[in-house]
């Protein structure tokens, strides 16, 4: 089942006056204080995040999942899920692959069949915190006792050959990126040497750089803790960015926004990495304690607007070209609904963050004027710009509502009639 344009003018045929006249008044106001309204619409129109393949499933925690029905079996039904996905919101182009969760048999047929869906595919995710046949050569090797930072040589030259692997499929699915995540670390104070364990993976990451075709790019992704809970090899920005600087020029560092411990100031370090032009992407979602992967802006959307703010700077009006992801476990939510509302948070954050007078910032800034400067935020982060996204929505053929038109056209109810009630997707 493919949504097209027409099914979603239907379902939402009684709300286009309504959506007519909330846009003028907003553009009315825009118009008012000087503000470009169709350039915001347009920026809007143009960014795209990718869906991660793991998250068009039901997630869940170690102590259960509770799936709700119909989700994709394959990895075909996951690029349609994706394409659904992108038709509601217009602004999902791109899905990001996880080897080995998914192992595609004929790559050339894969990209095929996501090329007719209309998606294309993101960075490659490759896989050395857990042991499967496709990543540890058959299991002559386990990473136990981590992958690129394991004592054992072998281990490390899998790990070394896993990612070169998964470059080489992401070649034939037309992907130009490699995250690399790893869960290295230590979980017993004299367990390894800190040194000796960061080295290793400085030296592995040097060799996958290597391998990088041109025009692609190698992510480092930090985390603070989990799988390891005394320390992780690549914890923070820092040494995320020493990663990247020690892989290669082709390396930039990958900001997963739940990476962090409570309180970091992720807008500052977004910052840093871009001031040192080693900043790459971002996992967008949002967290209370930990890695939570609750939806994005669910729990701290003004940070995550100065973090869009941080972003539009360094675009200088509009969001750099960077590689933007949503990674979010979907535990409760329809996957798809979650996913099309942290797109849609992403979208007026953007809206929002393009609002902000930075002129006027600027001199507020230099000035010493920190309420001026705080009125200036506020003023941009307190308007109401979803007529602006959903006609950016609209004009991109996709839903001004896209939960509403979701249910509407009974996507979900469709796919658990074909794909079963109990159809589970693999990975997380
Ligand atoms: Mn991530």
């Amino acid at each position: 089942m493919r949504i097209t344009t027409e099914q979603i003018a239907e379902v939402e045929s009684d709300r286009v006056a309504d959506h007519e006249a909330d846009l003028r008044a907003v553009a009315d106001v825009g118009t008012r204080r000087g503000v470009d309204v169709e350039a915001v619409i347009e920026a809007v129109r143009h960014f795209s995040v990718a869906a991660p393949s793991w998250a068009v499933g039901t997630g869940g925690t170690r102590f259960g999942r509770f799936p709700s029905g119909g989700e994709p079996r394959t990895i075909e039904e996951k690029i349609d899920d994706v394409a659904a996905l992108h038709a509601l919101t217009g602004a999902n182009r791109t899905v990001s692959l996880h080897v080995p969760w998914d192992d595609p048999e004929d790559p050339e047929a894969l990209h095929t069949y996501a090329r007719e869906a209309g998606i294309g595919f993101d960075a490659m995710n490759s896989n050395t915190f857990q042991d499967n046949s496709s990543t540890t050569g058959d299991f002559a090797v386990s990473y136990k006792f981590g992958s690129m930072a394991n004592a054992d040589a072998a281990v490390r030259k899998q790990a070394v050959e896993h990612n070169l692997e998964v470059i080489e499929l992401g070649k034939r699915l037309g992907a130009n990126a490699l995250t690399v995540w790893l869960g290295d670390g230590m979980n017993h104070p004299g367990q390894a040497d800190f040194r000796r364990q960061f080295e290793r993976v400085a030296d592995c990451l040097h060799q996958v750089h290597d391998a990088l075709p041109d025009g692609w790019r190698l992510f480092t992704e930090h985390k603070p803790y989990e799988p390891a809970f005394y320390s992780s090899v690549n914890p923070d920005w820092g040494s995320s960015l020493l990663l990247a600087q020690a892989a290669g020029a082709q390396a930039r560092c990958l900001v997963d926004l739940g990476h962090h411990l409570p309180n970091t100031n992720i807008e500052q370090i977004v910052s840093r990495l871009a001031m040192v032009r080693r900043l790459g992407g971002f996992h967008f979602n949002d967290s209370k304690y930990g890695d939570d992967d609750l939806t994005v802006g669910s729990i701290h959307p003004y940070q995550f607007f100065l973090i869009v703010l941080e972003l539009v700077k360094i675009g200088d009006g509009a969001m750099p070209d960077l590689s933007y992801m949503i990674d979010a476990s979907h535990n409760l939510k329809d996957p798809l609904e979650d996913l099309a509302q942290a797109t849609d948070q992403i979208q007026v954050s953007i809206a929002q963050a393009m609002l902000v007078d930075r002129p006027a910032l600027e001199a507020a800034q230099e000035s010493n004027d920190p309420a001026r400067a705080a009125e200036v935020l506020h003023a941009a982060y307190r308007a109401d710009v979803r007529p602006l996204v959903a006609e950016a929505r609209r004009r991109n053929g996709a839903a001004l509502d896209p939960l509403t038109a979701f249910r509407s056209i009974g996507y979900r109810k469709e796919m658990t009639r074909e794909r079963g009630a109990g159809s589970t997707a693999i990975g997380l």
